[in-house]
């Protein structure tokens, strides 16, 4: 049994929280939550809980993205047939919905595929572009990939095919030679903006290109609104795990927004098939229910599913194709815990050493399970880890961080042995011969060594301390205000103390459910992976936990979800 707590609660300027609570006239806790996210002014503090889709950064300085727009609206204006390719990821995937789904709005016939991990693997291929030309597609719009793509690009130029990129994944100069590519990785990008998922760069390019339909008169000027695509962008953007700041934050918050109000019938069906009950919907549902669903289809089987669900108009077809995911979730699911209980063997095994970063690989590893299996390493174990699943003589390779080591920088170091690679510095992916596997590994392990990783110590500090009187719908409004949380604005974590347990067991297996008495009525606990503990609970407690309402009561009380085992009150 855990005895003492195994977390802190940080240090905040007292006079500045004083101040913030009483000029908002809100709570101390949340606005102490406020102000260690370096917000102390009232003025900040309130455009912040109001993100204003009219605050979102000028487009100014994107490079490219007026050739873009320009090309698109000719294609729609002659009456063009466009080819939309995007990636097998949700924001691949949902990039190139937004695309689709605008372009049909202004009466333009589109071809969409999107990548197929098993037949293509990632990029725009040569072959893709082949079909899309003799389906009589005269410019292809490539979304979430295409920046490296030079042999597809070149195929398309020799059939006649004008491409346009929109995409931020790193790009190595010099680019294809495209029409446009709208790039803010592109050194010569202007767009201060580095963050954004594919799909919100979608958004600023189909509002450009509506600007130019409307500036040649092809619209009329309230046709057509690039706001009703938020609810994909904010599927996209939290799927990939983009920083939920600045822009990011404002397309989110509008997006979830919409998918609260008014889900596309594939959204209503996925919602349901999901389970997910929230009369608002949040970033965790997106990231634990919503993704992982939309993700599967590219997983295990092809993301056409994913594509089609999200386009549909039709309420029975998004039915059909929710079930058929939920199918594809079922079976995803299984092979991860397999792999995930294999590669944390090997794992155990090596940390044996204490290595600043987990390589591990094994013979028949799905290779559309590997990016969340080092998700869950690296997670778990607080290194980056790259897993790599061999067939034959070539291993696919997936690894993740947590901000200790930028992992692109790290493949690049080891590129002269590897096949190829790609993706961002806390997320990447990479192909390894086996005969040159044990060499990268120790590559990649000596760069981590001259950079100096530090294994993340895992040390919990808690945003405030609050007794479980408070623990009331107030708050629980305050903190909606803050999110939507994720990476860049991370869910406060709450120490409550005086809490009395009324009653501990366990849910799906591993889980703790407690119902936990405060002065004023009951709240629900969720503790993931405790479940081991029901039996020993203390009759009063303090937690450490993330608040937020309680879907299974109506959703205007507050829950928890415990993020550290709870430990006996010592003084009530
Ligand atoms: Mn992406």
């Amino acid at each position: 049994m855990v005895a003492r707590a195994t977390w802190s609660v940080a240090e905040v300027d007292t006079a500045q929280t004083e101040r913030l609570a009483r000029d908002l006239g809100m709570s101390h806790p949340v606005a102490r939550c406020l102000v260690l996210r370096g917000l102390a002014d009232a003025m900040q503090v309130r455009s912040f809980m109001e993100p204003r889709l009219g605050d979102l950064s000028r487009p100014d300085g994107m490079a490219d993205l007026e050739v873009a727009a320009d090309r698109t609206a000719r294609a729609v204006i002659r009456g063009e047939r466009v080819g939309v390719f995007g990636d097998y990821d949700v924001d691949g995937v949902t990039s190139a919905a937004l695309v689709t789904g605008f372009l049909n709005e202004v009466g333009t016939q589109t071809e969409t595929v999107v990548a197929d991990r098993f037949s293509g693997g990632y990029g725009l291929g040569a072959e893709v572009v082949e079909r899309l030309a003799s389906a009589g597609c005269t410019l292809l719009i490539a979304v979430d990939c295409g920046s490296s793509d030079h042999r597809a690009v070149d195929r398309a130029s020799e059939l006649g095919v004008d491409v346009v990129i929109v995409d931020h994944h790193r790009v190595e100069a010099p680019l294809p030679k495209v029409v446009a590519c709208i790039n803010p990785q592109r050194e010569d990008c202007g767009f201060a903006d580095k963050t954004m998922a594919a799909v919100g760069l979608a958004f600023y390019f189909v509002a450009a290109v509506r600007n130019a339909l409307e500036r040649r008169r092809h619209i009329e000027r309230k046709a057509v609104d690039p706001r009703w695509f938020l609810d994909l962008v904010a599927l996209g953007t939290v799927a990939d795990v983009m920083p939920l700041v600045g822009n990011n934050r404002i397309l989110v918050a509008h997006g979830l927004r919409q998918i609260s109000t008014s889900p596309r019938p594939g959204l209503t069906a996925l919602l349901r098939t999901a389970r997910v009950r929230a009369r608002k919907i949040r970033t965790d549902h997106i990231a634990y229910q919503l993704a992982p669903r939309l993700n599967a289809a590219g997983r295990v089987a092809s993301a056409e599913d994913a594509l089609a669900l999200l386009l549909t108009r039709d309420a029975r077809q998004a039915e059909r194709l929710a079930e058929r995911l939920e199918q594809h979730t079922v079976q995803r699911r299984s092979v991860e815990e397999q792999v995930t209980i294999e590669a944390r063997r090997k794992a155990e095994d090596a940390l044996r050493d204490d290595p600043p970063v987990l390589v591990v690989g094994g013979d028949g590893w799905h290779r559309g399970v590997l990016g969340i299996v080092a998700a869950r390493l690296s997670e778990e174990y607080g290194r980056p880890a790259f897993v790599v699943g061999f067939e034959g003589d070539v291993g696919t390779g997936s690894a993740r961080a947590q901000g200790q080591l930028n992992l692109f920088a790290t493949l690049n170091a080891c590129a002269a042995e590897l096949v190829r690679f790609g993706g961002h510095g806390e997320a990447a992916g990479f192909v390894v011969t086996r005969e040159a596997f044990e060499r990268v590994a120790r590559a990649i392990a000596d760069h981590a060594r001259s950079v100096a990783v530090v294994p993340k110590a895992r040390s919990l500090v808690c945003d405030a301390s609050i007794p479980a009187r408070q623990l009331n719908a107030t708050i629980l409004g305050e903190l909606e205000g803050i999110g939507p949380f994720g990476n860049g604005n991370p869910e406060p974590v709450f120490e409550i103390t005086g809490l009395d347990v009324l009653e501990a067991r366990v849910v799906g297996g591993s889980h703790l459910k407690l119902e936990l008495k405060t002065p004023t009525g009951t709240v629900s606990a969720f503790g993931p992976r405790m479940g081991d503990l029901a039996a020993h609970l203390p009759p009063l407690v303090r937690v450490a936990a993330t608040i937020s309402a309680d879907e299974w009561r109506g959703g205007d009380v507050p829950g928890l979800r415990l993020v550290s085992s709870p430990i006996a009150e010592i003084a009530p």
